[in-house]
């Protein structure tokens, strides 16, 4: 992808681990890749078709003397976020953060963090089947839109749809959720918890009754597997009330395990697919 790129941004401030870092501060290298597309600004030769660097610097400038960390990890991490939350343009940062002067009693060239960040495509399902259903869909969806690190929140029709698993329960409100978002997969997962606890989820029987469920089906296409969390979701394709709405907003979104498209895996339902 295209870039604008700054090496060695000079900056004196105070990040460190040692006492003495934080008093009398030194120098700090940063480097930055940003990536967008600069062929709008390109083709048309106008600056508010891109973004400044110069502004970007003195951007770098400002937050890196805002707080003291201890850890480069942490200047790298916050930098690189405020970035992406600023210069809307800009999809993906690397940021390098280089310390020159890093006491370590040795001679050093430098020593330096190296992150990549980004705005990533993540599908949701949503869904409600207690109390007022369709309230407590638009309350979660509203949270996620209250969100920094998420933006362009599209959503598919509501649909109701007949319990699906445990089927001793009421029928449910149904919908899919694309979004951008800068957090990683866990922390989308944190978000969607945090929601599902501010709808006073209960969680009782498994695969129950709840006033509000938000899960994570597809995150661009990474695939994890861990204890916390499985990426794709592994019960998506058989799941008509997730295809169906998600084939109205992301035909074409990939399943990155089953090399299926959404729309293809929603014909491959059998007709008693749930
Ligand atoms: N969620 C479940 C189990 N069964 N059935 C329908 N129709 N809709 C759901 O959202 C749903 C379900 C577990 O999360
Ligand atoms: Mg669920
Ligand atoms: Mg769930």
């Amino acid at each position: 992808m295209d870039a604008i790129r700054i090496r060695d941004l000079e900056i004196y401030c105070h990040h460190g681990v040692f006492k003495e870092e934080n008093v009398l501060g030194q120098k700090f290298l940063v480097s930055l890749d940003l990536y967008m597309d600069t062929r709008p600004a390109g083709e048309t030769d106008d600056l508010s078709q891109s973004i400044n660097y110069a502004e970007v610097a003195h951007f770098v400038k400002q937050e890196m003397e805002k707080k003291n960390y201890q850890l480069i990890e942490a200047a790298a991490e916050q930098l690189a976020r405020q970035i992406l939350l600023t210069f809307s343009l800009v999809e993906r940062v690397k940021v390098e953060i280089k310390k020159p002067w890093a006491p370590i009693l040795l001679p050093l060239d430098t020593v330096s963090v190296c992150i990549e960040r980004g705005w990533q495509t993540a599908y949701l399902s949503i869904g409600s089947n207690l109390g007022d259903r369709e309230a407590h869909l638009q309350t979660a969806l509203d949270a996620l839109r209250r969100r920094q690190e998420i933006r362009h929140v599209r959503v598919s029709d509501i649909i109701e749809t007949e319990p699906y698993g445990y089927t001793e329960q009421p029928t449910f409100l149904n919908a899919a959720v694309e979004l951008q978002t800068i957090a990683g997969p866990e922390g989308l997962l944190q978000i969607c918890q945090q929601i599902e606890e501010e709808g006073k989820r209960e969680r009782t029987v498994h695969w129950g009754p709840r006033t509000i469920d938000l899960d994570i089906l597809l995150f661009g296409r990474d695939t994890i597997q861990n204890e916390k969390l499985t990426i794709p979701h592994r019960e998506m394709h058989k799941r008509r009330f997730v295809l169906e709405p998600l084939a109205q907003i992301a035909p074409w979104a990939m399943h990155p395990v089953l090399g299926r498209r959404v729309q293809e895996m929603l014909e491959d339902l059998e007709d008693d697919g749930q």
